[in-house]
């Protein structure tokens, strides 16, 4: 995301046509190739490629060489981070070329197929430097300048982003992997999926995601998390910005959040889909910057930028784009203080400032020049020398050469942004001290500073603080610098870009073989038709199901929350779908076919809520509750697990004594957890379950560490993780027990089972021990599993039943 604009030669005036009121939510659909003249620069020749990279700009930035103008490879954030993966991979990278108005034929260069996007000047006005940079830049970095809303600069991202979504689709060979990059593109991957169904679509957000009380401002917000949707996997660089989004989408489209993964609703172009999400860190190739540092005229430079800044004791040095967002200022004022205070004295110190041209044209980045600007004067004029400069200020872009030299040359780096996605400076400098010493001081507010923990964490907001840590670096023992960078530079050593890359795309390659194992999407479609039910089912499933449907006397049992009954975020209200009980009811009316549900629920629970048909059996609580009154006078009526009376089903007095600690126990969780303590528990006639649906992952978290201790210090109780709950019970069943029940009382041949959780693991375990016949297990969703097949969702479970139904009619026919 290379984001200098000084290439640029636009116009600033606009007076294009309002927008037509209420346009910002129309639902999304591409718009036709004749609707956007800026269209025919997007195309991406006859070519396609397996693997598409899609960012705002080309990797690339026009100099003049010795023949005349050329392209070299630019600097910025995600050029250093993936220029090595494209040259591996061999890509297409689609993308604009950084000057307006340029009509720009594909090209190769340095391993890569580029593909200029052409932009008016009116995109980059709107597009780029409007909604891109003055409307989602500050909105996403903590609002520190006010974001601006206009409807003309969303009129032009929609049009922007569909252009680039048309030459993704354009480039893109059937099945390809397509890697959309950064807050400019967010569209790009909604209008992809309905151009290109075929392809697996990654996105990944180099900035930070906003919480959901700032992202709700933006009057787009609805259409901006349906277009990051239509991915397979949409990655962000921390755990929290993974989080906030996850809660935006919650909040703002009501979507169910599973652990990662969002399940996406069928719309009018897209059958449904799971997208799912996480956080990928960004590094830097570690490798190629170690061995710059170690390079003899890099050394030698760095000696002499040392000698042209007066040989000072110590070198303190900055690196940043000109942006309000990397609390330049603030570490200026921090300096300048220093020097007032006598805490440092430019005798000693002196203090390098380069500060890369970035978005020139935008008020905001003009202002914040000028205060830079002046704070380096008026420190000059206060403190400097004749020949000893206070601070050096370079207001330029360097080589890469030079910028390590600079790392090299540095005693002490002062990494401050007031809130940036990861900040790859921080890495670089880490990276080139290859004599294991400097010292990093680093704001909490940048992704980095997650994992370098052995840096001088700051709050760049408290001044007091940010002086402190200066004088701690520089009067730090060399011992202790060395003990800390060591440590810094194994963790930058070892998660370098090319992890980075290769973890993103072996998941999107995992995410998008599984969706299509789901859907048997069209290797080359212009629109996708919805898939039936029938044609979603993976080709092994249904293989599977003809030998288990094959058996004699045939036992489906069924798990009801997540397999009968869609997830809700309330279980009192989750229900089985319609066309599922029908089918369920045609099931048990043929002979040797047996239906049973297995639940955790409760029995009463259950029974009232499956719409069951005759005959049914039921397990609850996880088979310690046993109904099989089913099977008429064959059986016993209503028993436990071992048979007995339902009278037994109710807890003995020393169960209660449990079940009154375990009470307890609880309470003082939620009094200890205080405002965290939103978690529900349901209480069970044999034990209780704590239900976090809903909660923020680090609240989940607490909770569940909370109730491993309670398991811990109460080892008579069965504990037992689910999805979303932690259960405790006063009597040991599992679903495992229920399986082998079911299967003694009825004498059935063979078992399909159909499960979601953790909890059916046991389930599928015993299908796999046991069974004379060819047993099923079947899994709906993601996650790790014992099962032997693997279907999408509940509407999938139908399409399983209803092939049973098939398989099962036309054997008694023939
Ligand atoms: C965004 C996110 C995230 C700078 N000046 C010169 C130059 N650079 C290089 C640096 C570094 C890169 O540009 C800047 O990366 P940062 O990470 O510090 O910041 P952003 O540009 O804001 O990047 C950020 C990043 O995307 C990646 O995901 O870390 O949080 O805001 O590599 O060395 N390189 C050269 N000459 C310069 O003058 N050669």
């Amino acid at each position: 995301m290379n984001s200098h604009t000084n290439a640029l030669s636009t116009d600033d005036s606009h007076t294009s046509r309002p927008s037509v009121p209420g346009s910002e939510n129309r639902p999304p659909s591409v718009p036709h190739a004749a609707d956007d003249p800026g269209a025919a620069g997007a195309s991406g020749g006859n070519d396609s490629y397996d693997f598409v990279v899609v960012a705002n700009r080309l990797p690339v930035d026009r100099a003049q060489g010795p023949q005349g103008p050329e392209w070299r490879q630019s600097p910025g954030g995600l050029v250093t981070g993936l220029a090595p993966v494209m040259k591996r991979r061999s890509g297409a990278w689609i993308g604009w070329t950084g000057a307006p108005d340029e009509e720009i034929e594909p090209f190769d260069l340095d391993d890569m197929h580029l593909v200029p996007v052409r932009l008016s000047t009116d995109d980059v006005y709107s597009y780029y430097e409007g909604f891109s940079n003055a409307t989602l830049w500050p909105l996403y970095h903590d609002v520190i300048v006010p974001p601006e809303f206009h409807r003309k600069w969303w009129d032009a991202y929609v049009r922007v982003n569909t252009r680039f979504a048309r030459a993704a689709a354009a480039s893109a060979a059937p099945g390809a992997l397509v890697w959309v990059h950064d807050y400019q593109l967010q569209l790009v991957p909604g209008i992809l999926r309905e151009l290109r169904p075929d392809v697996k679509i990654g996105f990944f957000n180099h900035i930070p995601f906003p919480p959901y009380e700032i992202f709700a401002q933006l009057p787009w917000r609805r259409r901006i998390l349906i277009g990051l949707l239509g991915a397979d996997l949409v990655g962000f660089q921390r755990p929290s910005d993974t989080a906030n989004f996850r809660r935006a989408v919650r909040r703002t489209l009501g979507y169910l959040a599973r652990n990662s993964v969002v399940r996406v609703p069928a719309s009018q172009q897209s059958p449904e889909h799971l997208c799912e999400t996480g956080s990928f860190p960004i590094s830097i190739d570690a490798g190629a910057m170690d061995a710059l540092a170690r390079d003899e005229r890099i050394r030698k430079r760095a000696e002499e930028i040392r000698e042209e800044v007066g040989n000072p004791r110590t070198l303190i040095l900055g690196v940043d784009r000109m942006d309000y967002t990397k609390g330049i200022r603030h570490r200026l004022k921090a300096y300048e203080e220093l020097l007032e205070d006598g805490r440092l004295s430019t005798e000693s110190t002196t203090f390098i400032q380069i500060a890369t041209p970035s978005r020139e044209r935008l008020d905001y980045y003009k202002q914040i020049r000028r205060d830079v600007e002046l704070a380096v004067g008026r420190i000059n004029g206060d403190h400097s020398a004749l020949g000893k400069a206070a601070v050096h200020y370079l207001h330029q872009s360097f080589p890469r050469e030079e910028m390590a030299a600079f790392y090299l040359a540095a005693d002490v780096m002062l990494v401050t942004a007031l809130r940036d996605g990861m900040n790859l400076v921080a890495k670089e400098y880490v990276a080139c001290r290859v004599e294991e010493d400097g010292v990093l001081v680093l704001s909490e507010f940048t992704g980095a500073a997650d994992e370098l923990r052995q840096a001088l964490l700051v709050n760049p907001h408290d001044i007091a603080g940010l002086k402190n840590a200066i004088t701690q670096a520089v009067h730090m023992t060399p011992e202790e610098a060395g003990r800390r960078m060591r440590r810094l530079r194994s963790k930058v050593r070892h998660d370098d870009v090319l992890q980075w890359a290769s973890t993103f795309l072996d998941r999107l390659q995992m995410v998008g073989e599984q969706r299509e194992r789901t859907h048997s999407v069209l290797p080359e479609t212009q629109r996708p038709s919805r898939v039936t039910q029938e044609s979603a089912l993976p080709a092994d499933v249904v293989e599977r199901l003809s030998a288990v449907c094959s058996a004699r006397r045939l036992l489906i049992a069924l798990d009801f929350d997540g397999v009968l009954a869609p997830l809700v975020d309330d279980p009192a209200t989750s229900a089985p779908l319609p066309e599922t009980v029908e089918t369920v009811h045609r099931l048990a009316a043929l002979d040797d076919v047996l239906i049973a549900y297995v639940s955790g629920r409760e029995l009463p629970d259950l029974v009232s809520r499956v719409d069951a048909p005759p005959g049914a059996l039921f397990a609850g609580s996880h088979g310690a509750q046993l109904d099989l009154s089913g099977l008429g006078a064959a059986a016993p009526s209503t028993t436990s697990r071992a048979g007995s009376p339902l009278a037994e089903l109710h807890p003995s007095t020393e169960e209660r004594e449990q079940l009154a600690d375990l009470d307890a126990a609880l309470d003082r969780a939620a009094q200890q957890l205080g405002d965290y303590g939103q978690f529900r528990v349901e209480e069970k006639a044999l034990g209780r379950s704590v239900h976090t649906r809903g909660l923020e992952p680090e609240f989940a978290d607490r909770v569940y560490d909370l109730m491993q201790e309670i398991a811990e210090d109460h080892p008579r109780l069965r504990y037992t993780r689910g999805h979303e709950v932690r259960e405790f019970a006063v009597r040991h069943s599992t679903k495992g027990h229920a399986i082998t029940a079911l299967r003694a009382a009825t004498g059935a041949d063979a078992i399909l089972y159909i499960g979601d959780d953790v909890t059916d693991e046991d389930a599928f375990a015993r299908l796999r021990q046991a069974g004379p016949g060819p047993d099923l297990g079947l899994k709906v969703g993601p996650g790790h599993t014992l099962a032997a097949g693997r279907i999408s969702d509940p509407h999938a479970v139908t399409a399983v039943l209803v092939e049973c139904l098939r398989l099962r009619r036309s054997a008694n026919r023939s």
